[in-house]
């Protein structure tokens, strides 16, 4: 299914004069409101393929209706998203779960979707149909050689399809660790998944990068092999200039200060990029921004702040993902939700007073200093960010359009009630 640009059109002449009063509004407050509205409408956030279809939990699943079944139907999804908020220009493909058949009409797709192919995603969690050996004891970290080597040659494999699609890196998340003590040696684990990783390394064609992504806990509930930042760092600094630490929101320990976390990766030039979502306890994978809104615009306040310390650009010199999965919504109404949420953040980030920011916290006036965030983060910045969709054609309220052209209705119709997406 695909969105016509005179559907798009309608719905925002329809809400055009509400939208500008609003714009207006927020506008003659704002100096750098220009500024803004063009890294806006620069930037994108990836969406990963297995976020198209409903997610379930370790109790159950509801599947919703009218999911993708196949690769062209993740990316017709995304390109849906994308002719909506012009923010979600790439996919993020997890193997094997979306081996293609046909790469040469898989690049056509994209094309046609305007969708870039971003990090392709190793997967070494599950045993798959036919596999050889399996990982339950650990994939990179095995105690068993036979079982590295073939996590290796995964990964290795994923690479050479990310080659044939134009991507530029590999994510390697490993749900490597122990649930017990006494079940693992820890030195031996990470010399082991170092070693491994090594091999991955050495693999990657010279335009690549590889990012390693930590999380503190689940499925390995004692110890995770590559469990925090610090662990992640070890290894990329281990490995080289080609491999990065990624931040995944929702795995750290609760009250993790992850901003510090941030600025300390962007400082050591090792921070590979993003897996927004939002949780309360644990990995929830909920909607990003929905629980701890504030905190979201903290981390994007170092984001900016390090990124324009080091004269990086905001939209391409880092990863920006989406990786979240939902048991009770319309993913794509969620996705929808979760990319206007980081380019909200984003705005106001964006909109900081630096200066102000720097002498304050050079005087060590700290209300100042909490003033100026406090004041930034309470400004409504959603008319600039519409505007921002409005001027690259995209939708106004990309919600509002889907609701009222029943895009959902319309997939079920092609594809029918019972199509379940791969993935988790
Ligand atoms: C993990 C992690 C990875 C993702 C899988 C599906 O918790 O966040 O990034 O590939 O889930
Ligand atoms: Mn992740
Ligand atoms: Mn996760």
């Amino acid at each position: 299914m695909r969105i016509d640009k005179k559907q798009i059109d309608q719905h925002n002449s329809d809400v055009q004069k509400t939208h500008q009063k609003r714009f207006d509004f927020a506008k003659s407050d704002i100096p750098n409101a220009e500024a803004i509205i063009q890294k806006l409408i620069d930037f994108n956030v990836a969406i990963p393929s297995w976020a198209l279809g409903t997610g379930g939990t370790r109790f159950a699943r509801f599947s919703g209706a009218g999911e993708p079944g196949n690769l062209e139907q993740k990316m017709e999804d995304i390109g849906l998203l994308h002719a909506l908020n012009n923010s979600s220009g790439a996919i993020s493909l997890h193997i094997p779960w979306d081996i293609p058949s046909d790469y040469a009409a898989i690049k056509q797709l994209a094309t046609d979707l305007n969708l870039k192919f971003d990090a392709m995603n190793s997967n070494t969690f599950q045993d798959q149909k036919d596999q050889a050996l399996s990982y339950k004891f650990g994939s990179l970290q095995n105690t068993n050689k036979a079982i590295r080597r073939q996590a290796i040659e995964h990964n290795i494999e994923v690479i050479k399809h990310g080659v044939k699609l134009g991507s530029k890196a590999l994510t390697v998340w490993l749900s490597d660790g122990s649930c017990f003590p006494g079940q693992l040696n820890f030195r031996k684990a990470f010399q082991n998944t170092l070693e491994s990783l090594h091999e991955i390394y050495a693999a990657l064609p010279s335009d690549w990068k590889v990012f390693v992504e930590y999380k503190a806990f689940e499925p390995n509930f004692y110890s995770m092999t590559v469990g925090d930042w610090g662990q992640s760092l070890l290894y990329a600094n281990k490995l080289g200039p080609k491999a990065f630490t990624l931040v995944d929101l929702g795995h750290h320990l609760p009250n993790a200060n992850i901003e510090q976390i941030v600025a300390l990766l962007m400082m050591e030039e090792k921070l590979a990029g993003f897996h927004f979502n939002d949780s309360k306890y644990g990995d929830d994978d909920l909607t990003v921004g929905s629980i701890k809104p504030y905190q979201l615009f903290l981390i994007f306040n170092e984001l900016v702040e390090g990124m324009d310390a080091r004269g990086l650009n905001h939209a391409t010199d880092l990863g920006w993902m989406i990786d979240a999965s939902h048991n009770v919504k319309d993913p794509l109404e969620d996705l929808l939700q979760s990319v206007e949420a980081i380019m909200l953040s984003y705005a106001q980030a964006l909109l900081v007073d630096r200066t102000q920011l720097n002498k304050a916290q050079e005087n060590n006036d700290v209300v100042a200093a909490q003033e100026i965030l406090q004041n930034t983060f309470r400004t409504d910045l959603r008319a600039l960010v519409a505007e921002a969709r409005l001027r690259a054609g995209g939708a106004l309220d990309p919600i509002a359009f889907y609701r009222y052209n029943k895009i959902r209705a319309g997939l079920i119709k092609e594809r029918g009630t019972n199509t379940i997406a791969t993935g988790l």
